[in-house]
């Protein structure tokens, strides 16, 4: 079975609970809370050098880290993932975006000023700079779905997936998503999607990290 290690909190966990689910594939959720420091441990460094979530392991032992690398693997042969060579690197066009200009700034603040206790005091010099990166991030999305419905082919594929993970609680990160109305519209479509699933939702098996 597919082992996912994963934060319940984490966005770019999030986006692979949600393609699983959107998939019906069975897998087994391995809890990391990285509050407590369990993905810097002896175990996880091994799976993961870089000591991060999400990460999957195939049922071979075959390990797969970055959240959009993972969601390409999950969804080859499915609706997902376009098979047109030309939708395709459109996909991963607004994948990269999102990893360069958007999860960066958008996902930072969230993480620091929701999740970390103190936090604000603590990056208080980043603030700024995440708020106008991540305005400046949602804008390019504003603009994009103008005349569209969804970020590639006007259906749901990964690249939705990818940017939907972070920006539904953008405001979290005390990212105000009230000026722009095309995001907040693709939001709601996303959600609308067949088998959509929240932040909260996880399998009935899951477990902590295991020792070795
Ligand atoms: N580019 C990676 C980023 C993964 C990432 O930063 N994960 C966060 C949780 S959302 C994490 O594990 N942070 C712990 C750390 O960096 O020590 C991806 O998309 O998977």
């Amino acid at each position: 079975m597919l082992r996912l290690y994963s934060m319940q909190s984490s966005g770019n966990s999030y986006k692979v609970r949600l393609l699983l689910a959107k998939l019906g594939l069975p897998f087994r959720l391995v809890d990391i809370d990285l509050l407590r420091g369990e993905n810097r441990t002896p175990e996880f460094l091994i799976k993961n050098p870089e000591g991060r979530v999400p990460l999957l392991e195939l049922p071979g032992g075959r390990l797969l880290a970055e959240s959009n690398a993972i969601l390409v693997y999950l969804a080859e042969g499915t609706s997902l993932l376009p098979e047109d060579r030309f939708a395709r690197a459109e996909a991963l066009r607004w994948m990269f975006f999102e990893q360069h200009s958007h999860e960066p700034a958008i996902a930072a603040a969230r993480f620091w000023l929701k999740l970390v206790r103190g936090g604000r005091d603590l990056r208080t010099h980043d603030i700024d700079r995440w708020m106008e990166e991540g305005h400046a991030a949602l804008a390019v999305m504003e603009r994009h779905l103008g005349r569209r419905s969804f970020f590639v082919d006007n259906r749901l594929t990964v690249a939705d997936i990818a940017l939907y993970a972070h920006t539904h609680v953008a405001e979290e990160g005390d990212i105000d998503l009230a000026p722009f109305p095309n995001v907040r519209g693709w939001l709601a479509r996303v959600a609308a999607e067949a088998d959509h699933v929240g932040m909260e939702w996880r399998p009935e098996n899951a477990t902590a990290m295991p020792a070795l």
